[in-house]
């Protein structure tokens, strides 16, 4: 055996040399934490030394007969494959989706037939714009892919957390992610669209101002993927086993409500954790808090279809809830990891050409693009036809097909029979088409072949307005901001100005306070409308987050400012009065070993003070000893976590022992909310205070503009 200076000092715990034993799962190493695999090349040849390469002699050049190494660094070599187009930074995981109303009058979708019946699902949620590594609060539309592995086939639904989109027709999505994207001399900025290039073409788009007022909402913000709607946003149809078709659009309605943070903090929530969001998922799913959705479905017919006063067809436009209903059909539940994240989140490839029968494609030009695109980029990223072959994306249910080779092909039909039709017989002769099988609607289809769109689809400004005027005012003043904020990082003043041009025919005082946030010298000329802008349209409540808030604090997150000496009592039964509510606590601290509270009992903590700044958290509570608090006082961080949570309209929960603390941190005027967290049944006031999620009418105060 080598000595331990010839292996670079390597302990015996890191090379597991001890007993071979040879099980029926080939060969297994005894080691102390028990028994391991040996380790092999992918070859399956067992390893002696995976710490040095070989070389002639101990100083000599390394031998090309390697095989192990030459074998190991190839394969790392190859490890990334490409990053999606767009949509690249994502995450994430398994679950069901339960039927709660049958729906076999609607559609044959096998997976709406029989209520209380669970479909396995997959669910993918992404930023648009950034890349694989970039931050998961940039602002930014989020996807909300869902694959459902029915009895009948997969059915993918490739939506999005906002009900519109930015374009009518799917040729213009190039120009718009190269526009959204970094900047392709200077490469840079990245995972945002405060940028010339972007604003640029929006500003010449006018169909994408819907859109524009949606992402400049806190739509783009979500607090986690959990607190987000999904939409389907295209018009699909419902089709019937008789053969009726209705159309449908498909919602997901998040179980514990809607939230999303402020600007000021997503940006800072990229500082301190960047996979917040991630986290937030895994972290959920880990403590058996399942994320939950519900289905719901906007039923119509043509009727309806004609009397609307925007076409179906167009994706920039939404059916307000208000006019067609959310019809709730069943439950989407998250309840597992994934093992892998690249051959499971990374791997994944959804299509939305993948439907099952019962649900059929509509028209709209963006979904006709969609349909081709996506078989498209699965070919690059995952280098070949066959990645139906790896397991997310292999069906659950029965197939058989006579679709052969390729790169990786792994299930190639068996037998002689690799065509049809033959003459093998019976089974030998393999697969055969059914009535059963998918059939596409019927729907008549005449026209001149022409690059057109249809007339309704040039209203491009009324429903931006409904959307504004549908928002609460702190909601109005956010998208004001964000707007300010966006044109200010737009170098070219000429820009600026087109967008105000723009949000003239959106609303006039949106306008005048977006260029009166920029310092626009002169008010330019309203935007020359293709269509006249309706402006009696009804507001539309459910379009607002706030009006929709959550009803409980359940699934959020207190951090606890804490020191030695914090209140044993105060402490239990604000951990119990959030327990009760299904939210949780963490303890931020000097020091993450943790602090002993005024009975001498240790508890852990979950961050250093320094590293839980409290954008991490749904509400604060400040809970140090009177010593504690003398000592917070003199670090940065501490009254950073303070002010933080002030500004972002947090409820703060306080011992009296903090007042030392909030007055360094300049907090001398409590208002509303801040709550008292100086004995036991304070902890549920508290709580119930925090229902509300933040106290807005603070917000007002702490902005200058
Ligand atoms: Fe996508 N989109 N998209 N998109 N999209 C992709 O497919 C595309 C659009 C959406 O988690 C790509 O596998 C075109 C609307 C999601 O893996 C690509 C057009 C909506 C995801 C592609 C659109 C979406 C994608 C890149 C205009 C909401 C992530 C990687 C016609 C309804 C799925 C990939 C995941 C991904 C093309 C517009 C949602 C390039 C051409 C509208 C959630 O195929």
């Amino acid at each position: 055996m080598a000595s331990k200076t010839e292996r670079g000092g390597y302990t015996e715990a890191s090379i597991a040399d001890q007993t071979v034993l040879r099980g029926e799962g080939g060969e297994t190493h005894q080691v102390a934490g028990g028994e391991v695999p040996v380790l092999t090349t992918q070859q399956g040849v067992p390893v002696s030394d995976d710490q040095n390469s070989l070389k002639a002699g101990p100083r000599g050049p390394t031998l090309l007969e390697d095989f192990h190494f030459r074998e190991k660094i190839f394969h790392f070599d190859h490890e990334r494959i490409p990053e999606r187009v767009v949509h690249a930074r994502g995450f994430g995981a398994h679950g069901y989706f339960e039927l709660t109303e049958s729906l076999s009058d609607l559609t044959s979708a096998d997976l709406f037939q029989r209520v209380g019946e669970r479909t396995p699902a997959f669910v993918r949620f992404s930023t648009v714009a950034g890349n694989k590594g970039s931050a998961d609060l940039a602002r930014d539309v989020r996807g909300f892919a869902v694959k459902l592995y029915t009895k009948e086939g997969n059915w993918d639904l490739v939506g999005n957390n906002i009900p519109v989109f930015f374009i009518q027709d799917a040729i213009k999505f190039p120009d718009l992610i190269h526009a959204a994207k970094q900047e392709p001399d200077r490469g840079f900025p990245q995972a945002q669209t405060a940028h010339d290039n972007f604003w640029d073409f929006i500003s010449l788009t006018p169909e994408s101002l819907n859109m524009a007022l949606w992402i400049m909402s806190d739509r783009t913000l979500p607090r986690s993927f959990r607190f987000m709607e999904g939409f389907g946003v295209h018009t699909f149809r419902l089709v019937n086993a008789e053969g009726r078709s209705s159309y449908v659009k498909f919602h997901w309605k998040p179980k514990l409500g809607l939230q999303s943070v402020a600007w000021n903090e997503a940006v800072k929530i990229n500082g301190a954790d960047p996979d917040f969001h991630r986290r937030d998922l895994w972290t959920a799913i880990g403590d058996g808090d399942f994320p939950e959705w519900e289905l719901g479905l906007q039923i119509f017919d043509d009727a309806f279809a004609d009397r609307f006063p925007f076409d179906i067809l167009d994706a920039t436009k939404l059916i307000p809830e208000e006019d067609v209903p959310v019809r709730i059909v069943g439950r989407l539940v998250l309840d597992r990891v994934v093992d892998n994240f690249f051959a499971e989140t990374e791997q994944v490839a959804f299509c939305t050409q993948n439907i099952v029968p019962g649900i059929d494609f509509t028209n709209d030009p963006l979904l006709q693009g969609r349909n081709f695109s996506y078989l498209d980029t699965q070919l690059k990223r995952l280098g070949g036809p066959n990645f139906t072959h790896i397991p997310v994306n292999a069906p659950k249910c029965p197939f058989a097909h006579f679709q052969q080779d390729g790169h990786m092909a792994m299930h190639n039909p068996k037998g002689r029979a690799n065509y049809e039709p033959n003459s093998w017989g019976g089974a030998a002769g393999g697969p055969r088409e059914s009535p059963k099988g998918y059939r596409t609607f019927p729907a008549e289809v005449a026209g001149e072949k022409r690059r057109v769109r249809a007339e309704l689809f040039a209203d491009h400004y009324s429903q931006a307005r409904q959307f504004y005027l549908s928002q609460t005012p702190v909601e109005q003043t956010h998208i004001r901001n964000a707007f300010v904020f966006e044109l200010s990082k737009v170098e070219t003043p000429a820009i600026r100005a087109r967008v105000v041009s723009h949000l003239l025919q959106v609303d006039a005082a949106l306008a005048k306070q977006v260029a009166e946030g920029l310092g626009l010298e002169a008010m330019p000329k309203p935007a020359d409308p293709a269509r006249p802008v309706v402006t009696d349209l009804a507001p539309s409540p459910a379009l607002s987050i706030l009006a929709n808030g959550p009803k409980d604090f359940r699934g959020r997150k207190v951090g606890a400012l804490v020191t030695d000496g914090v209140d044993a009592a105060v402490l239990a039964a604000l951990r119990d009065a959030l327990a009760a509510e299904g939210a949780m606590l963490e303890l931020v601290a000097p020091k993450v070993g943790g602090v002993k509270d005024s009975k001498g009992q240790h508890h852990p903590a979950q961050q250093k003070v320094n590293g839980g700044p409290s954008v991490l958290y749904d509400a604060v509570a400040v809970l140090p000893s009177a010593d504690g608090a003398a000592l917070l006082a003199r670090e940065a961080t501490a009254k950073d976590f303070l002010n933080d949570a002030y500004a972002h309209a947090k409820f703060i929960g306080h011992a009296k022992a903090a007042k030392p603390l909030l007055e360094k941190a300049g907090l001398t005027e409590p208002d509303a909310g801040f709550l008292p967290l100086d004995k036991p049944e304070h902890a549920k006031a508290f709580v119930a205070a925090c229902r509300k999620l933040r106290f807005w009418e603070r917000e007002a105060k702490v902005q200058a503009a």
